[in-house]
């Protein structure tokens, strides 16, 4: 089973992440932010990954980025040695006006690349600073490369809700097993 767990509480907030790569989509999410939770409830309904996250803590910031570290950490620790998966993955995602696209590689290369071009500071209860610092967050501690552009759009709340579906797409895509090669897919031999 490719699953990976963290727990991890300090001085700022108390986080437990759960997630199943070969999973159907199911979540359990509860992080005291609405929006947060409807995303995150999208990313796993959409990759099919399952997710279980509870976190709580001090400030809005530290929360939410602790979600993001937590959550790229227990991804990471349930692809294991990646042998046998797809290992890069895109989409595209419209939700009315706005459009996304995400593209990943989940090769142990960390990069990003968000341009989500928000046209005001806040999304419903979390602010469009605090989604951008999910994605980086979750980027840099799953160790992949997220490349997530918004190509047009107007309200935050479809740029945001797009952005986390695409992303969820690619990865779902990202994480599967390959129908041909059963190796680990670099020339390298490793990743
Ligand atoms: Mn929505």
């Amino acid at each position: 089973m490719r699953v990976g767990k963290i727990t991890r509480k300090t001085k700022e907030t108390d986080i437990s992440v759960k997630i199943e790569l070969d999973g159907m989509g199911k979540s359990e999410i509860d992080t005291e932010f609405h929006f947060l939770n409807h995303l995150l409830t999208a990313l796993s309904k959409h990759s099919l990954i399952d997710m279980q996250i509870t976190a709580k803590g001090d400030l809005a910031h530290h929360i939410i980025e602790d979600v993001g570290i937590c959550l790229g950490q227990a991804f990471n620790k349930a692809l294991k040695d990646k042998k046998g998966i797809k290992r890069f993955g895109s989409a595209y995602v419209p939700m009315d006006d706005a459009l996304v696209r995400a593209v990943v590689d989940i090769g142990g290369r960390p990069w990003h690349n968000i341009e989500l071009n928000f046209k005001s500071t806040k999304v419903e209860d979390v602010t469009a600073q605090d989604v951008y610092h999910f994605l980086v967050s979750f980027t840099y501690n799953a160790i992949m490369n997220l490349h997530l552009t918004t190509l047009t759009g107007d309200d935050n709340h479809h740029i945001s809700e797009a952005a986390f579906k695409a992303l969820a797409l690619a990865l779902k895509d990202a994480v599967r097993f390959d129908d041909i090669q059963s190796e680990i897919p670099s020339t390298k031999g490793v990743l």
